[in-house]
């Protein structure tokens, strides 16, 4: 599957980065284009100069709003982010069309943090723009959710991020969700955090864009899962995890593949790779509210068999109970076995219910300290209504 990526703000910007380092990766290492353009969108000059990755020409790095805000960010007001991003929403179309490569790409994903203003209010009308202009290409979402601390410090991030999953999911043909909380490593700087992360975010989706792009035929799988199958995966809230387990490359003497017990090793190491996966969704989540989901096995050739793939499969289905599985098989790596899981069209996400709620309340605060009304409780559907749209 090919992407073009649009990153949104510093968070969306920085990940897109790291995107564009994995369409290099894809490239050098395996010969495959997975990622046609890669794009970063800011009201900040300073953030755009600090990307590494992606192209530094005006079409790559598309400065918004440049005459409302000086270049310097909208100071967290998503509502400003969202208009600045209408206002100029003709260059981020411009600078898609202007790469020749553009014909080649599957669908977007566009990028950003929640919680913050440019990224949070672009997001959402960027992706509407998208679908009106490529109506045949999905537009993905990728958003970030705060950290704890910043819940806590920043009271105006959970209206950002409220009004963000609410505009997002509106217009969206898919949201992957990433808690940042998730990946956090005590005793390490913010900096050198945020960097393991963007790295931590995008790596599942390596092989998963890879597998149904290539071309060489002994790495072409039995079961090649492409762009169609995870199109089809795609939709609503969705989370996405890889898991990783070595397998010892040289085999000692006398130790034979086709004994008994090296089978149920093998098989074993598939389990243990897609339970880390799912250990290590973006986003913590039940498997029974997927309605839809997916997983991609990459392993040597020779550790690929039926047995392993039924057992995966066997395995997902008792988690995911209610979904629609897709699965394929990638001959690729050596020396390890890895698993891709997304689970997608989640019926529900605690976290984001808890956002919306807290959203409401954030409201209704503002008001009566404006000297409104205070909302009484209220259900999640009338919540979700109340919320405002950044559309
Ligand atoms: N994972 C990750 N999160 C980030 C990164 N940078 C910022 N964030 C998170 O993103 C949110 C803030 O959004 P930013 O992207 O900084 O804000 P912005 O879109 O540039 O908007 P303004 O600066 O307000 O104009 C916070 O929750 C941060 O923790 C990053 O590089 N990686
Ligand atoms: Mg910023």
């Amino acid at each position: 599957m090919k992407l073009t990526i649009i990153g949104c703000g510093q968070c969306g910007g920085r990940i897109a980065d790291e995107f564009a380092l994995l369409g290099r990766a894809t490239r050098v290492q395996r010969g495959i284009d997975a990622v046609t353009n890669v794009l970063a969108v800011n009201t900040d000059i300073a953030d755009l100069s600090g990307l590494s990755h992606i192209g530094s020409d005006y079409q790559h790095r598309i400065l918004i709003g440049g005459q409302k805000t000086g270049g310097h960010g909208v100071g967290k007001i998503n509502e400003i982010g969202a208009e600045v991003a209408r206002e100029d929403g003709d260059k981020v179309i411009e600078g898609i069309s202007a790469t020749q490569r553009f014909f080649e790409t599957d669908a977007f994903l566009v990028i950003a943090g929640a919680a913050g203003g440019t990224g949070s209010g672009a997001l959402p009308v960027l992706t509407q723009l998208l679908k009106e202009r490529y109506m045949h290409r999905p537009v993905y979402n990728l958003i970030v959710l705060p950290f704890k601390h910043e819940e806590i410090t920043e009271e105006r991030s959970i209206y950002n991020v409220g009004t963000c999953l609410k505009s997002a999911y509106l217009v969206a043909d898919a949201v992957f969700l990433v808690d940042n909380q998730r990946y956090i490593t005590k005793n390490m700087s913010i900096r050198k955090n945020l960097a393991k992360i963007n790295h931590l975010v995008v790596k599942p989706f390596y092989n998963l864009l890879c597998a149904g792009e290539e071309i060489t035929s002994k790495y072409v799988g039995s079961r090649v899962l492409d762009a169609g199958d995870i199109i089809q995966t795609l939709a609503g809230w969705t989370v996405i995890g890889y898991g990783e387990v070595r397998i010892p490359r040289i085999r000692l003497l006398g130790e034979d593949k086709l004994h008994f017990r090296g089978k149920i090793a093998e098989t074993q190491k598939g389990v243990q790779a897609m339970e880390k996966a799912i250990g290590e969704l973006s986003l913590k989540c039940n498997a029974t509210d997927a309605r839809r989901a997916l997983y991609l096995l990459t392993a040597p050739p020779e550790e690929m068999n039926m047995d392993l793939i039924k057992e995966l499969s066997a395995y997902l289905k008792s988690i995911a109970t209610e979904a629609i599985i897709r699965s394929g098989d990638y001959p690729r790596e050596k020396g390890s076995l890895g698993v891709t899981v997304v689970l997608s069209d989640l019926v529900s996400s605690r976290k984001v219910m808890a956002y919306f709620t807290k959203t409401i309340n954030y409201i209704a605060i503002t008001k009566r300290r404006q000297g409104g009304v205070e909302h009484e409780h209220r259900g999640i559907e009338e919540a979700f209504r109340d919320i405002p749209s950044l559309l």
